[in-house]
């Protein structure tokens, strides 16, 4: 019997793609091209799954000229890139990773938030530019991270971790908003207080992004909101672009109406809104809240187990739709 024939969209470990072409037959994209719409539906075409990352959108069109195609295993836990109804509607599985990130990524927001607080990227251009002649008393000072309020807009598996790193490990009072709340046990384990967003925007002192995009959450902080934050407070985005106007925040950091804001994600990226890159009071990384090397491996090892689970039991791992199984 052939083996069934798969794509991946983007390059990956090689033990990865060594492991896949034990049960596949591999097309690779090991040059780590990024391809157009057009041409990944072309290297998508007559293929029985595909392994996929955050860049590469799977929507009606692509699908309806890949009618062969039966899973996308995204090696990602965010799975905006995928059109999930149309998905569904053609009986094409849809898995994520989720967990293996978890405390990888609260790690990063955490790193983000310290260093965005305490100025610490800002202070490294100003010393390697060569402009530190003399010590001041108010020379890069920043606001603090231990005993602050910290909120966090997004209260899954992520938010969680940087709730439970703030509130013990730097004792900060927590504050939360999601759109289900937490049950007691774990708000109690998160030592995190459920507040309305309006409360959240607010009261915080350090304001951590981690919810999912969707339609429903484009600019969820946009200009009304920004102005609703303290003055000194700093903004974490380490969910999604579009969740934040970055035009908005932008004016905002220019203005000082917020203090700063840390970002690793940006509407439209790898493009950066021009604006982001001449306020100073801005930490930009190049979405790498997820790059430990452990953490990427266990993450395109989950993609490849789902695609390797489906093929041989028709089920997945961590499938985003499992209504399909068993029509496919
Ligand atoms: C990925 C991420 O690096 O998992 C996610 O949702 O945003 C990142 O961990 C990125 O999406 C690549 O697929």
């Amino acid at each position: 019997m052939s083996k069934p024939r798969i794509l991946v969209a983007r390059a990956v470990f090689p033990e990865v793609i060594e492991r896949l072409t034990q049960h596949f037959e591999v097309e690779s994209n090991q040059a780590d091209v990024v391809w157009s719409k057009a041409e990944l539906t072309e290297h998508l075409r007559g293929k029985d799954g595909a392994f996929t990352t955050g860049s590469d959108r799977v929507d009606a069109e692509v699908l309806a000229a890949c009618p062969q195609l039966k899973i996308c295993a995204n090696m990602a836990v965010g799975y905006n890139n995928f059109d999930l109804d149309a998905m569904t509607a053609r009986g094409v599985l849809g898995t994520n990773t989720p967990d293996v990130l978890t405390e990888t990524t609260a790690d990063f927001g955490f790193a983000l938030l310290m260093a965005t607080a305490r100025r610490i990227t800002e202070s490294e251009h100003y010393l390697r530019a060569g402009q530190w002649t003399k010590w001041s008393y108010d020379m890069f000072a920043g606001s603090d991270i231990h005993g602050a309020t910290l909120g966090i807009l997004g209260m899954g598996r992520i938010g969680q971790g940087i709730a439970r790193r703030g509130a013990h490990g730097f004792g900060m009072n927590v504050i939360y908003h999601n759109r289900s709340r937490l049950d007691a046990a774990t708000e109690a384990d998160c030592k995190a207080r459920y507040v309305g967003k309006e409360e959240l925007l607010k009261m915080a002192d350090h304001l951590v992004l981690v919810l999912p995009y969707s339609a429903a959450s484009h600019h969820t902080i946009g200009a009304a909101e920004l102005a609703q934050m303290k003055p000194t407070a700093t903004l974490v985005n380490i969910a999604r672009g579009g969740i934040v106007d970055d035009a908005a925040l932008a004016a905002a950091l220019r203005d000082k109406r917020i203090a700063a804001a840390g970002l690793d994600v940006f509407e439209g990226e790898p493009a950066v809104h021009p604006d982001l890159l001449t306020v100073p009071n801005v930490v930009l990384t190049p979405h790498i809240a997820s790059a430990s090397v452990p953490t990427r491996q266990a993450m395109a090892n989950l993609a490849a187990d789902n695609l390797i689970e489906f093929f041989t039991k028709n089920k997945g791992l961590t499938p985003l739709n499992p209504q399909v199984l068993g029509k496919t």
